[in-house]
């Protein structure tokens, strides 16, 4: 036979269990996790440019988790998120190759991912239409940029 202290422990118990499985299950608290792909052909034969794949694209606003990884077998890459500027592209060096970063707004700013390596950011976005770059010299230039969406 059970004590009846043992079984309101146990009652409670179940009773918390279930509202963090609410609480994790409700879209806007948990953190949408969204991969992203930083590759060149060194990553497989078949690649031929350098680019980035973001899987998904297109997310609600809230809390998100960028799993960004590395996917060159040679080259450092690196992941900006920012914001597109309405209607001009952004602003650009050709001496240094890079975007002008002083003159952007960054919610994501991870430089300098090794080969192979994998580093997560979380966030929280609001509602537009953002760009994912790699700013390495010349990297911008040669394709790795990509749109990336976060709806209401
Ligand atoms: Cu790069």
């Amino acid at each position: 036979m059970l004590k009846p202290g043992y079984t309101f422990i146990t009652a409670l118990k179940i009773a918390l269990i279930g509202i963090a499985l609410i609480v994790a299950g409700r879209p806007g608290l948990a953190a949408t996790v969204v991969h992203v792909m930083l590759q060149d052909p060194s990553t497989e034969s078949g690649i031929v440019k350098m680019q980035i794949v973001v899987q998904p694209d297109r997310v609600m606003a809230g809390r998100v988790t960028f799993d960004v990884e590395n996917q060159s077998k040679k080259l450092i890459h690196e992941m900006l998120l920012l914001k597109q500027p309405s209607g001009g592209s952004l602003p650009y060096d050709s001496k240094t190759q890079r975007v002008v970063e002083a003159k952007i707004v960054k919610f994501v700013d991870v430089d300098d991912i090794k080969p192979g390596a994998s580093v997560r950011k979380t966030v929280t976005l609001q509602p537009g239409v953002y760009e994912i770059i790699c700013n390495e010299p010349g990297h911008y230039a040669q394709g790795m940029k990509t749109m990336f969406t976060i709806t209401r």
